[in-house]
């Protein structure tokens, strides 16, 4: 199926998997370095690539995918939010990110396990890639968002000057029925003065509005801008924090 169809149900597998999900609230806040709390996505590190969904291991830890059109900043983001300088690769030249590549993220208590993965996913809308290509990986990355059991949460990237596109829209038809959670951010925020990416943050909110669980905010891997908010959230998917 392709991406301009969505189905109309979802898996609505969020709440029940992540309320089972361990809570390693007290193992983080005893990870630390000085008195500085070291990010579990600090520790992140390559574990495969896959060019088709069935080169996947099997579902099993939460994954966090990151998704958005080409040059949109989703290797970017990756690199800063693991602290790590080229974990996932990024580039000039768009369309850079050809794999499906998955990051393991180990598990505190259990040496040699992951607790959950971060997914890098090829970017869409990249015109120079063959009609036929970018179908393909639009049936790709429809499947991976609507049928894949272990997906806790979307990071949705936007570039902030441009908003949310075409392409993004078909996108987010897709993902609103299958009530996964959305963390929009709006990439290279740094290249836009403070009010303007206040209005931008609105009309993201406004138009992906159907998506249910949705939070978007400004971001920057450059001048690292919502690093703290983007981490703690996706941290929350991986491992959820149970307030009392
Ligand atoms: N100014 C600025 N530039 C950024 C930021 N994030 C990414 N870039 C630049 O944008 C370009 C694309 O970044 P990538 O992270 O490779 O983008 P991508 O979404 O992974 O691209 P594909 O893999 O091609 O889909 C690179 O030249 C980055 O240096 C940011 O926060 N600020
Ligand atoms: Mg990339």
């Amino acid at each position: 199926m392709a991406l301009g169809k969505p189905c109309s149900q979802g898996p609505g597998v969020a709440t029940g998997r992540l309320l089972q999900t361990r809570d390693y609230t007290i193992a983080f806040a005893t990870n630390r370095v000085g008195n500085l709390p070291v990010s579990l996505l600090h520790r992140a590190s390559f574990h495969v690539s896959a060019a088709r969904l069935d080169q996947l291991p099997p579902a099993g830890p939460p994954e966090v995918c990151f998704v958005g059109r080409s040059n949109a900043g989703k290797s970017s983001a990756i690199n800063v939010l693991a602290n790590q300088r080229r974990l996932a690769f990024s580039s000039k030249t768009p369309g850079r990110t050809r794999l499906i590549n998955l990051f393991a993220l180990p598990d505190p208590l259990a040496p040699g396990q992951a607790l959950g993965y971060l997914v890098d996913l090829p970017g869409y809308g990249y015109a120079a890639v063959a009609q036929q290509a970018r179908e393909e990986w639009a049936d790709v990355l429809g499947a991976y968002l609507r049928d894949r059991a272990s997906l806790a949460g979307i990071v949705l990237l936007i570039d902030i000057r441009r908003g949310v596109t075409e392409l993004d829209r078909r996108l987010a038809d897709w993902i609103a029925p299958t009530g996964r959670p959305v963390l929009a951010l709006l990439t290279k925020a740094d290249k836009l003065p403070y009010g303007q990416r206040v209005r931008a943050v609105y009309a993201v909110r406004k138009d992906l509005a159907d998506i249910g669980a949705l939070t978007a905010i400004p971001f920057s891997a450059t001048e690292r801008i919502g690093l703290a908010e983007a981490a703690a959230h996706i941290e929350n998917w991986i491992s959820p924090k149970v307030v009392p």
